[in-house]
């Protein structure tokens, strides 16, 4: 079926073998949080918070470092090619209570010696969410000086944790600044906030990391945030400009029917680099686990065809609590590999061409037959010289897990 595949992509103009190797190549990050339901491992009762929620009760979530690593192992298992790992601060390895302003490399040892064993990069977040500090609502941009203070400490020593990871791994490490900071209700000063976070923002940066590349990832809003966000879009696309580091684009956080699509090429006029969460929000940035749909498609599409691999950090953000959760991983990275791989079997320079001669016949003619193609074959393919499970195969291999596994943890 491949070498069918092969020839009538290349009659089309298409060469597969040159999108298997482009394909090997990209990375995504896989984020650790969605095997244990945004839990972390600094207190077993922590309550989510910050209007981040998770529905469901599938038994057998990760309930330690070790069980977390070992679902991980199982889910790299059935994911084909070399990738990386996202871990939040909440991750951290300690046997005594450490404040979110204290954490220090040596409680992320274990994480990036398990990465370094397995070739995989590292990518890291300051967990500004799930602690008293955050319960009023406002982190970076609180009035209370000493709790902005603590969360400026927070990001800072995250950053510079993140520094080890890259320099240790030898892959620089993005490090995502995101926070919950925003009112339920119309505020009457929509200034001081944003004014606030710039200030502290500017001295989290100040600090230089080389071996970590920094993103800031805006919200429209959230529960608990639903009349105002300081961290809005314009403030970090503005910030992230004036800064030239990387912006996060969340694909959950606009407004129904924008997309984050559109925004990549744009963006990357004026930006180095930016890191994405891809996400699936359902009627509101709800992070479903990410199938293979339009906007998947669109997203991966914009990075393949303008080359963008190299600028466009590929980072997953959802957590699913309602399904097995190495499953819930497994979909949603192959998806977002299957969704990378189509964009790469695009006729691109054909579609171009015609776009230039203004034949938009042509362009719609092509990009509709493109859809129909055996692309199948050619992830299949890319599955089995990768040492991957071939089609639904992985399943079964999951409901073993589950069984032998999951089932066990009570
Ligand atoms: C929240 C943001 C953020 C988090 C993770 C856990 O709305 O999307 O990226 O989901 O950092
Ligand atoms: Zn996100």
């Amino acid at each position: 079926m491949y070498s069918e595949a092969h020839d009538l992509y290349a009659a089309l103009g298409v060469d597969t073998e040159a999108a298997l190797k482009r394909l090997a190549k990209i990375p995504v990050s896989i984020h650790c949080w969605q095997g244990d339901d945004v839990g972390g491992f600094e207190n077993p009762d922590g309550q989510l918070g910050s209007g981040l929620a998770v529905t469901g009760n599938h038994p057998g979530k990760a309930r330690t470092p070790d069980e977390l690593r070992q679902d991980l192992e199982k889910a790299l298992s059935l994911i084909p090619g070399n990738h990386r790992l996202n871990l939040h601060a909440i991750y951290l390895e300690s046997d005594t209570p450490v404040e979110r302003n204290e954490i220090e490399t040596r409680h992320f040892q274990g994480w990036i010696d398990w990465c370094k064993a397995r070739h995989l990069g590292l990518d890291f977040n300051p967990s500004c969410f799930s602690h008293p500090l955050a319960d009023a609502g406002f982190t970076l941009s609180s009035p209370d000086a000493a709790i902005r203070q603590f969360w400026i400490e927070h990001c800072q020593a995250s950053r510079a944790i993140a520094n080890d990871m890259g320099r240790q791994l030898g892959s620089k490490a993005v490090t995502n600044i995101w926070i919950p900071d925003g009112y339920k209700d119309t505020p009457a000063d929509r200034l001081a906030p944003r004014q606030r976070l710039k200030a502290a923002l500017d001295e989290i940066l100040a600090i230089p990391t080389p071996h970590n590349i920094d993103a800031v990832e805006s919200k429209l809003f959230g529960i608990g945030s639903e009349a105002y966000v300081t961290g809005s879009h314009e403030f970090y696309l503005g910030y992230a400009i004036e800064k030239q580091i990387a912006l996060c684009l969340d694909a959950g956080h606009f407004h129904p029917t924008e997309v984050i699509s559109e925004k990549i090429s744009a963006c990357l006029l004026y930006l180095p680099e930016l890191l994405l969460h891809v996400s699936r929000g359902v009627r509101w940035d709800s992070d479903h686990v990410v199938t293979l749909n339009d906007e998947l498609l669109a997203i991966t599409r914009e990075i393949v065809a303008n080359n963008f691999e190299d600028r466009v950090h590929v980072g997953l953000d959802f957590f699913d609590a309602s399904i097995n959760r190495v499953a819930a991983w497994t979909i949603g990275v192959r998806n977002t590999l299957r969704g990378l791989l189509i964009g790469l079997l695009e006729p691109t320079a054909q579609l171009r061409r015609a776009e230039l001669n203004g034949d938009h016949t042509t362009r719609l003619a092509l990009q509709e037959e493109a859809k129909t193609m055996p692309v199948g074959a050619v992830w299949d393919e890319f599955c089995r010289r990768n040492d991957s499970p071939v089609g639904a195969a992985w399943l079964s291999d999951v409901q073993h897990y589950e069984k032998a596994v999951l089932s066990k943890r009570t």
